[in-house]
């Protein structure tokens, strides 16, 4: 009766006041975001502690709409990677190369014509640069491309040689740059043309291995070295690091430490990671280089630390404790180590597929990932869950799926032979912006946590030892006298965790990151925390 003697007007009103009541009720209900209520201040410190983005240029961005991403493209999307965090991008090799990878180089000092210019590039570090954004670059001195003028001019000297002669490097100083040898030395050597001679090329017969005891190639090395640093090149990332000579660690240190010291002169705050793609001890003993980082491949790839505790096949404690040893372990080789973690790469599945599609735990390993101490390396796509297929590497390299729809511009074609219809279990980058639990935003909440706490890169972590039990784990991480509690319930259930008593009492929720933007609640001194969930206190 009464709603009778109320306008249509006034009914309609006040209909919606309900709707918008029951909406914001249902929010609540299902944790949308709005209840998160601790985002701090940015306190980004600008040192080598950096959050990465790994880009492969082919795949990324396209901006001149022949197919193939590249220079200009990342500088077009760079402000969607700071917008996400980010202040350090990674490119994969963008010398110029043969291949779609471009792994096996054949010019030190260019930039390959798919990917732009020396300008183009320029311009990209310069924009990067006015975003608080370091830039990385892929170096390859293991190995050339078979197409390089230095291997060129090798060979055709020794095809010339006369047979009883041995070479002279008056007459071609490029027979020193590589290994050459009269007769077969290993299985990864093969023939120069119909002579005697072999060279190694222990990835590839099209990658021959370079010399790097020979000085005369090392100083060219410090010379293109020198062409990307008066170009602002804020490090490099050293590829194939192990392999520069085999079994031999102590040598391929040096390599390093020649590299890292020469390009400290020019710059000193140079950064270098480098892979030693092996178990942890040989990963550990490469800090006797005395160079920033080594990537931390026992808490990274599909088997590794990260994945395991996301999967629930290691437990929080578990993962608390192999923190503690990269701590321990690394600093005793080289104090100033800094951590190089990261899920995966590309040359691994991706992070989705080793999950299985597990929303839940792809979040789970992003934020464990983001918690770590160090400068986390996030390669391109992971934020969305974005698939990868099988061994072959073009599929782990796929296009960047910025929108559904394929003809949106910027949109790459990927390598040639990557298998087409590979599918990605979640949606593309636009749509995941809008959708607040989407795997994008945790990423971008991780992120932000890191920007705000410094502690969380820098800090040196103490065990809160009463709290490590399973899947419920705690640490401290204190940096330049600031101390933050970092505590994780990696199980499926929601905990309730008393940390009156502990180091951690008299702290106060600094942030969080849940699955599903549920809310984690500090009352009397219990924290309660959902599934898969991982609170900041200060
Ligand atoms: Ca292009
Ligand atoms: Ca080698």
């Amino acid at each position: 009766m009464k709603n009778k003697r109320i306008s249509g007007g006034r009914c309609g009103l006040r209909l919606l006041s309900l709707l918008m009541i029951f909406v914001l009720c249902a929010a609540a209900l299902f944790g949308c975001g709005s209840s998160y209520k601790y985002k701090q201040e940015l306190n980004i410190v600008d040192d080598n502690y950096r959050n990465y983005y790994e880009i492969f240029v082919y795949s990324f961005y396209d901006s001149d709409g022949d197919g193939i991403g590249d220079l200009n493209g990342v500088t077009q999307k760079l402000d969607y990677i700071q917008d996400m965090g980010f202040n350090g991008i990674w490119l994969m090799p963008i010398m110029p190369s043969d291949t779609y990878h471009k792994y096996d180089v054949k010019n030190y000092c260019e930039v390959d014509p798919k990917y732009g210019t020396v300008d183009d590039f320029k311009k990209l570090v310069d924009e990067a640069h006015n975003r608080g954004i370091n830039v990385i670059i892929d170096m390859v001195i293991n190995h050339t491309s078979s197409n390089h003028k230095w291997f060129l001019d090798a060979c055709s000297y020794l095809r010339k040689l006369d047979k009883d002669k041995e070479p002279d490097a008056s007459e071609c100083p490029y027979v020193e740059y590589y290994h050459f040898s009269k007769g077969k030395l290993s299985d990864t050597y093969y023939r120069v043309g119909n002579t005697d001679w072999f060279y190694e090329g222990s990835f590839w017969s099209e990658m021959p291995d370079l010399n790097l005891s020979c000085e005369a190639l090392v100083q060219e090395l410090y010379e293109a070295a020198d062409f990307w640093l008066d170009m602002g090149v804020d490090g490099f990332r050293m590829d194939a690091a192990m392999h520069f000579e085999e079994n031999e660690p102590e040598f391929n240190e040096q390599v390093l430490n020649g590299l890292y010291e020469h390009c400290r002169e020019k710059n000193p705050d140079f950064y270098m990671v480098s892979e030693v793609w092996a178990g942890y001890s040989t990963i550990r003993d490469y800090y006797a280089s005395r160079t920033p980082s080594m990537f931390n491949f026992d808490a990274g790839n599909t088997e590794g630390k990260i994945i395991k505790t996301a999967r629930g096949t290691l437990r929080a404690a578990g993962f608390v404790d192999a923190m503690i040893r990269y701590q321990d372990d690394f600093s005793a080789v080289y104090a100033d180590y800094i951590d190089a973690p990261f899920i995966t790469n590309h040359d691994m599945g991706r992070v989705s597929n080793a999950l299985m599609n597990n929303e839940n735990d792809i979040k789970m390993a992003g934020g464990l990932l983001m918690t770590m101490s160090g400068s986390p390396f996030v390669y391109y796509g992971e934020e969305i869950g974005m698939a990868s297929s099988g061994s072959k590497d073009e599929n782990k390299r796929l296009p960047m799926i910025w929108s559904s729809d394929l003809s949106t511009k910027g949109m790459t074609k990927g390598p040639a032979d990557a298998d087409r219809n590979i599918t990605s279990a979640f949606e593309a980058v636009d749509k995941q912006q809008k959708d607040k639990t989407s795997i994008l935003n945790y990423y971008k909440r991780a992120l932000r946590l890191r920007n705000e706490n410094p502690e969380i890169a820098r800090g040196t972590i103490v065990k809160v030892e009463s709290l490590c039990d399973g899947n419920q784990a705690a640490i401290t991480k204190t940096y330049n006298e600031s101390t933050i509690g970092i505590v994780y319930n990696t199980s499926d259930e929601v905990m309730s965790i008393n940390i009156s008593g502990t180091e951690l009492s008299d702290m106060a929720i600094r942030g969080y990151l849940t699955l599903n933007n549920e809310e984690i609640t500090l009352k009397d001194g219990v924290l309660t925390m959902p599934a898969q969930s991982i609170c900041i206190l200060r």
